[in-house]
């Protein structure tokens, strides 16, 4: 594959945006290399500024979970724009998919827009902290809710919980309200509740994690979360971002069985255009502004355009409840051909997959925190990333994501996939 242009333009934009790119895992820095530029997509495939053609397992993240460019997308978002893009005041539109969002998930009343799944999460956080007038919250190892300063915590020194910035910026007075627990270890969980006794106002997990590549919880784990926070007068956050309409028409909750006090979106419920969402059911929600004390707020909250094309894809998606069978048969078929590609050449790895959502590591340890997951073979990660896209397929740049089937994809897609494995494969001996 070539890639100049894409260089070229890296090279321009690196002038004027730092690191060349509005949000750093675009940069390619954990698997080296410099980022394709993308000119358009359509469907199931990107076609970058050297005009080549990439079978699309990213999808802009999550959002694109019926192919990009999708007609009743854009319809809608053309037909929207001609009537105006921003008025800064109600509209019916965003009352059509707060009722069609809230008809979809369980256990929601009420539902409040924002721009992005970081917005969303960060809402959710100070709404759990408002409504309980407690400070601390458990976040785990591992999951990613955004950059907002109460997230960016790593794990404290020592056996003390208390979280410590990870980031520049974030200060010793916001990370000690942040508790780090380690994913799928309930008694982990329990012992910071215990350490912390009426201090925590939520726990806030991705119910399936996605951002240490795709880690399901384990049997009992969200089960175990629940009856802790129902003990302990706890709120529990679920971060649908990823999982929300895309593991079924209900997310994570529906798929799984189990009741979040709060849940939070982006991604698909935007259709591709920047929107988030926080819900829970009304006692909570009756707590924001302008109806109760809690603050938030947002100039292009609920803007026309990003209502379109949420309301459209949500509309597809509630019509077209066999698109998730779907979707999943299409993961399963894409993991059983990997898997097998990657044991007929004793390519030591795991694969770990809920619904549509897949992570391959180069690691036979079963991944199931952030510890395991940071053991896998980043060198090995790196050159099946590079081989990959040279043969037409673009998978996630970190060994640290997870790759985001789309509906979109055909059967000679996922073959193509599986044979672009082989080739790799081959090589990395
Ligand atoms: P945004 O602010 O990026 O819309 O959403 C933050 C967020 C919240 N919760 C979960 C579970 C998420 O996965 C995300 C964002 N996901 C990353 C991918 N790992 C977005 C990609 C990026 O940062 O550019």
């Amino acid at each position: 594959m070539i890639y100049k242009r894409s260089s070229e333009l890296f090279a321009e934009a690196q002038k004027v945006i730092p690191g060349g790119v509005n949000s750093p895992v675009r940069a390619f820095k954990a698997v080296g290399g410099d980022p394709i530029f993308v000119k358009e997509a359509k469907g199931a495939y990107l076609y970058d500024e050297d005009g080549n053609r990439l079978i699309d397992y990213i999808n802009s993240w999550g959002p694109m979970i019926l192919g990009h460019a999708y007609a009743p997308v854009v319809d809608a978002v053309i037909q929207k724009t001609k009537k105006g893009t921003s008025f800064g005041m109600p509209t019916e539109i965003e009352t059509l998919i707060a009722e069609l969002a809230v008809s979809m998930v369980p256990n929601v009343d009420k539902i409040r827009f924002v721009n992005s799944g970081t917005e969303a999460c960060m809402s959710a956080v100070r709404l759990a902290r408002g409504f309980t007038k407690k400070d601390k919250i458990i976040k785990f190892a591992g999951c990613y809710h955004g950059h907002s300063d109460s997230f960016l915590i790593q794990a404290g020194s020592g056996a003390v919980t208390f979280g410590s910035p990870n980031s520049p910026g974030v200060t010793e007075g916001t990370a000690k309200d942040t508790l780090l627990a380690r994913y799928n270890d309930l008694e982990n969980v329990e012992s910071i509740i215990n350490a912390n006794k009426g201090e925590i106002a939520c726990i806030i997990i991705e119910p399936v994690a996605g951002n240490m590549g795709c880690i399901p919880p384990v049997k009992g784990f969200l089960e175990g979360l629940r009856a802790l926070c129902d003990a302990n007068d706890i709120l529990l956050v679920f971060d649908e971002v990823m999982t929300g309409f895309r593991l079924a028409k209900g997310g994570a909750q529906e798929l799984l069985g189990v009741d979040a006090d709060i849940v939070t979106f982006g991604k698909v419920i935007g259709g591709g255009l920047p929107v988030g969402a926080f819900a829970a059911r009304k006692e909570i929600m009756n707590h924001l502004a302008p109806l109760g004390p809690v603050y938030q707020a947002g100039t292009l909250s609920g803007n026309p355009l990003a209502m379109a094309a949420g309301l459209a894809m949500l509309n597809e998606l509630n019509s077209n409840p066999q698109i998730y069978k779907s979707i999943d048969q299409k993961t399963a078929y894409l993991h059983e051909g990997v898997a097998k590609v990657l044991q007929n050449y004793n390519i030591t790895h795991t694969i770990n997959r809920t619904g549509s959502m897949i992570s391959v590591h180069f690691d036979e340890t079963p991944i199931v925190d952030f510890e395991t997951a940071a053991k896998g073979n980043n060198e090995t990660f790196k050159k099946f990333f590079h081989g990959m896209l040279d043969n037409g397929v673009y998978i996630a740049p970190s060994a640290f994501e997870t790759w985001f089937i789309t509906e979109a994809l055909s059967y000679k897609d996922l073959d193509e996939t599986i044979g672009a494995v082989e080739k790799v494969t081959m090589k990395l001996k």
